[in-house]
């Protein structure tokens, strides 16, 4: 009975990789676009806040995010920050067009999703749901995390 054993591991190890290699080719249809490294400014209820997110395109053609929604503001806005004659000015994006394969990069100081008219506090070590909308009927919820910047 003991040399059988070898052999009895050998099948459990290789059933177990089956296992994987099924789970990974299984991915959900969601990750051809994918949010990481997603944030929210800590804030007091009734001010403005911003979330900034890095968005990933991993999809063969361009997506457009044309708006964002979340309960916990009264307005989510896609602004850009720019610098005109040393001053910083926000110019609302109505879109913003990521091409394929490519990552567009939300930072302070730069593009963001304004949050206007908070509903609550953001306290860090809160989570603030957010839900992405592409042109082509995408909707994409990320739930992002309360920080300090
Ligand atoms: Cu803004």
């Amino acid at each position: 009975m003991r040399r059988l054993l070898p052999v009895i591991s050998l099948a459990a190890v290789t059933a177990i990789g089956f296992g994987l290699a099924c789970t990974t080719s299984a991915a959900p249809p969601l990750e051809r676009i994918a949010v990481r490294n997603g944030w929210a400014r800590m804030a007091d209820s009734g001010a403005t806040s911003g979330a900034y997110l890095e968005i990933v395109n991993n999809d063969t053609s361009g997506m457009t995010l044309v708006g964002v929604t979340t309960e916990v503001a009264g307005a989510a806005e896609v602004h850009e920050t720019m610098q005109h004659d040393g001053m910083a000015h926000m110019m609302a994006r109505a879109e913003l067009p990521i091409a394929a394969g490519e990552v567009l990069s939300m930072q302070p100081g730069g593009l963001h999703v304004m949050l206007v008219d908070l509903r609550r506090a953001l306290a860090v070590g809160d989570s603030v749901p957010l839900r992405l909308r592409f042109r082509d009927g995408t909707e994409l919820p990320v739930v992002v995390p309360v920080k300090t910047p």
